[in-house]
């Protein structure tokens, strides 16, 4: 088969096939011709040709995602592969393989006058687990093999417990087109055994003796099995289980809605709920009230995390254990758990689950009602890819479905490319799927509709409340006078304008009395469609602290 005649090219398009890796997200440029004309009709890979490489990032990501190997990005030099960098920042904190190859000038040619040329080496060192420059080799034997066993760590630290992001930087001679048939492979395949920790004797006895165990799962991938084991835990032992929505772990004896537990305790109900000991599962909290309340204890705080990365959110961390969490579930010993006591707060949820579901329905059309109603006729089995700003944090006010898959960026929460990730995740899952999004960000992401990528298994939401309403839900900007112009940016354009560009069909909708029916429309398509539901701006915020307050005020 022909190939570029740069080995490397050779080198790492194998080593992808070895380590069963065929996403590509490309984009053009003519630095990385080496890769574009090695791929064109390549039958290993499945390749996506994206000109945006912010959208092409996120388009990676969201595959990456739901497939859970790693999905390559290549580039061509400049600017180019610093449009991945809110990508690649997301992955690196959701821990999301993806490979970056870049291509680049020669290191001489660095900073010497030449065209679309910067400093590219290790440009993303602060996110990506891995990164090199490849040397230019012309097939010297010792030189390929040295990029070789580059390219081989790159993909080694992509993977395994400490997934994420890599990169590698190809600097490419002229000329750039010349192909050959393929070379003799350079190394030989090798296979690594995995490392597992054990459960440390502390935790144990620590475990023995505590009144009130909390489980707090932060952002986790769905997996089988591990809603199962942990109410099995908590029903033999009383221990209490807060979930996230993209915790992926609902149950009916979980604590899933955090926020709408805790706000409005009493310093006595701080007090009296605060564990003894902390048992943390996933990163990416997205309750600031559950940290802030965790902030302010006293208790043991044990992290399972399976890389052993030693993240102390609540200051207090007594230590990590290295194991995923249906390990360490299934090696607790039954009788060395002492049986705790947390009966009276789930009994406080059980009360507030029953006094939200009667006040949601008395409250005005609005962001919340809007989503009360979303979550509750979103048909069954669909995937959700949650938007960031408001849009997460009210999805988190509804007890989870078990039924639903929950994914968001949530890694650094940027709303740069929430579209992109959706479009990726839908088209590489196949599964049905809701994003649902602000306006600000559908808008902020509005090219991720530019690649040939137009999954019919994806509807978008875009709760248009005429700006970045999480503004006027938050304390310090609500208050200052630049809230409009400065921090919420309000706006009159519309997402009709961007579908018509794109040809998506899509509707709006601005009541409750209509949206029954413009839901019923956006179920039953066949094909990618966009639902713009217009909020009252000026009313969202006084709908959702009028449903705290009147929670807190329910005699429970
Ligand atoms: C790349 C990036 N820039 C800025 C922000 C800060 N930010 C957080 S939410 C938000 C507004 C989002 O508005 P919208 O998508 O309409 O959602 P809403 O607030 O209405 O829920 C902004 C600008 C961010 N998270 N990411």
């Amino acid at each position: 088969m022909m190939i570029s005649d740069k080995c490397e090219v050779q080198d790492f398009l194998e080593a992808l096939t070895a380590g069963g890796i065929t996403d590509i997200v490309l984009s053009p440029g003519s630095r990385n011709a080496p890769f574009s004309i090695s791929l064109y009709g390549h039958p290993a890979f499945r390749v996506i040709p994206a000109a945006d490489e912010r959208v092409a990032g996120f388009i990676a990501l969201g595959r990456a995602q739901q497939s859970g190997k790693p999905v390559v990005l290549i580039c061509t030099s400049g600017t180019a592969i610093l449009n991945y960098g809110p990508a690649i920042a997301e992955a690196y904190y959701q821990r999301i393989p993806m490979i970056v190859a870049s291509a680049d000038r020669p290191p001489q040619w660095v900073d010497q006058g030449e065209g679309q040329t910067i400093r590219q080496s290790g440009v993303f060192r602060n996110f990506t687990r891995f990164r090199a420059d490849l040397s230019v080799s012309n097939g010297e034997e010792s030189a390929r093999m040295h990029n070789a066993g580059l390219i081989r760590s790159a993909l080694d630290a992509a993977t395994g417990p400490s997934a994420g992001p890599v990169h590698l930087n190809f600097p490419f001679e002229e000329p750039l087109y010349g192909m050959k048939e393929t070379y003799p492979a350079v190394l030989a395949p090798r296979t690594s055994a995995p490392e597992t920790g054990a459960l440390p004797a502390a935790f144990l006895s620590e475990l023995a003796t505590a009144r009130k165990v909390l489980f707090l799962c932060g952002q986790l991938p769905p997996q089988a099995g591990l809603t199962a084991q942990l109410a099995d835990i908590a029903a033999r032992t009383g221990a209490a289980v807060m979930t996230e929505s993209h915790s992926n772990l609902a149950h009916p004896s979980f604590i899933t809605t955090i926020d709408r537990l805790i706000t409005g305790w009493t310093p006595e109900q701080k007090e009296a709920f605060m564990p003894d000991m902390l048992i943390t599962i996933g990163s990416n909290i997205i309750s600031r009230r559950v940290k802030s309340w965790l902030r302010a204890g006293r208790f043991a705080h044990w992290r399972v995390d399976e890389a052993g990365e030693e993240e102390d959110t609540y200051r207090r961390l007594t230590g990590v254990i290295r194991l995923t969490p249906g390990e360490l579930l299934s090696r607790l010993p039954a009788g060395s758990v002492c049986r705790t006591d947390y009966d009276s707060l789930r009994a406080l949820n059980a009360a507030i689950r029953r006094s939200a579901a009667g006040l949601e329905s008395s409250l005005p059309f609005s962001d919340f009602t809007v989503t009360a109603r979303v979550m509750r006729e979103l048909p069954e089995g669909w995937d959700i890819q949650m938007g960031n700003s408001s849009v997460v944090r009210y999805i988190q006010l509804f007890d989870s479905r078990p039924d639903v898959r929950y994914f968001g960026n949530r890694g650094v929460s940027g709303i740069d490319g929430v579209t992109s990730t959706a479009i990726g995740a839908a088209s590489a899952s196949g599964r049905p799927t809701l994003l649902v999004t602000g306006d600000i960000a559908f808008l902020y992401d509005s090219n991720a509709f530019w690649s040939e990528l137009r999954p019919a298994n994806l509807r978008i939401v875009v709760i248009h409340n005429g700006g970045g309403g999480i503004f006027r839900i938050i304390d310090g900007p609500s208050s200052s006078p630049a809230l409009e112009a400065y921090f919420e940016t309000a706006h009159t354009r519309s997402a009709l304008g961007v579908a018509g560009m794109y040809g998506i069909p899509a509707r709006t909708c601005d009541s409750q009395e209509t949206l029954g029916e413009a839901l019923q429309w956006l179920w039953s398509r066949e094909e990618l469609a966009i639902l713009e539901i217009r909020t009252p701006q000026y009313e969202n915020d006084a709908v959702l602290k009028t449903y705290f307050r009147t929670l807190q005020h329910e005699p429970i």
